[in-house]
């Protein structure tokens, strides 16, 4: 069983991106564990090629093709997570705040949400408030998630949460924020609702959400 995840973990390090698929398709017959791939095998493996790009052995090229090569593998996930819900449990908007482009964790995120039957509108990478709240006055969701993965990047959610204040939309949506530098202290001063360290955490989160909040105007 390890092998496998020892494999994938090993393939997404090194960026092996043409074999990935394989990898995980071998796991996935062998019926290793779906979340001990995720989070064993590539998530852990992130952390070590961050690990390697703070050290300076490796470089924006090398973390690039790693990601690369956890969103295929990502791929091959996906469809196992479709859940059997056949109503929406609720709306979402998901983005990464502007000026960050790192979506992997954001994207796990959606395929939970998805997975436990909400639906989900992804609003991409470096989304600016201004745009942010367009959307949010045009979906209505119940729920905003953000992700920011830059310590220079996380102010932006203190800004959306701002700007939704001054627009009277802060009682019609919860707001939660996520990614590796975000912690629950972070969340609580800039005033967000909840903080979540991963994407279970996310769906316990938006589930206990869906419905407290206001409704919009029709
Ligand atoms: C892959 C990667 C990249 C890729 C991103 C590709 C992509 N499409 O995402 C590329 C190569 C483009 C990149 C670029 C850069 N990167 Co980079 N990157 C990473 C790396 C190695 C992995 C990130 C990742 O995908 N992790 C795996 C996912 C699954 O984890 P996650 O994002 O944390 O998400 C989980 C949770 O946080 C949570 N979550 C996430 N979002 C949300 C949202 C909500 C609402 C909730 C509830 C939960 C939640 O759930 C997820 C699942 O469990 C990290 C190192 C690391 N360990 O984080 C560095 C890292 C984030 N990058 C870093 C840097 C410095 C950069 C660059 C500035 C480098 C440069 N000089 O250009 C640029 C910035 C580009 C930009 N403007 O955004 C630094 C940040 C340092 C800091 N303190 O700010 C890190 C930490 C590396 C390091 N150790 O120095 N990067």
């Amino acid at each position: 069983m390890s092998g496998h995840l020892d494999e994938i973990k090993d393939a997404v390090i090194d960026g092996k991106h043409k074999e990935i698929e394989d990898l995980v398709k071998a796991a996935i017959e062998d019926n290793v564990n779906i979340n001990e791939i995720v989070n064993d095998a590539m998530i852990t493996a992130m952390d070590v090629v961050g690990q390697k790009f703070a050290d300076k052995e490796i470089f924006v090229p090398e973390m690039l093709v790693s990601a690369v090569t956890v969103k295929k593998g990502l791929g091959l996930i996906k469809p196992l997570l479709k859940g059997k819900e056949t109503e929406p449990r609720g709306t979402i908007i998901m983005c990464t705040v502007k000026g960050d482009i790192h979506d992997i964790g954001k994207n796990l995120v959606i395929m939970m949400l998805e997975g436990a039957g909400f639906h989900v509108i992804d609003l991409g990478v470096d989304l600016t408030v201004e745009k942010l709240i367009q959307e949010v006055e045009k979906m209505k969701p119940n729920i905003l998630g953000l992700s920011a993965l830059l310590t220079t990047t996380m102010p932006e959610m203190k800004k959306v949460i701002e700007e939704l204040k001054a627009q009277e939309l802060r009682d019609r949506v919860k707001v939660m924020v996520g990614g590796a530098p975000v912690n629950a202290a972070f969340a609580e001063k800039i005033g967000a609702d909840a903080y979540g360290k991963d994407a279970v955490e996310a769906v316990r989160i938006s589930r206990r959400f869906v419905g407290q909040t206001e409704p919009f105007p029709l």
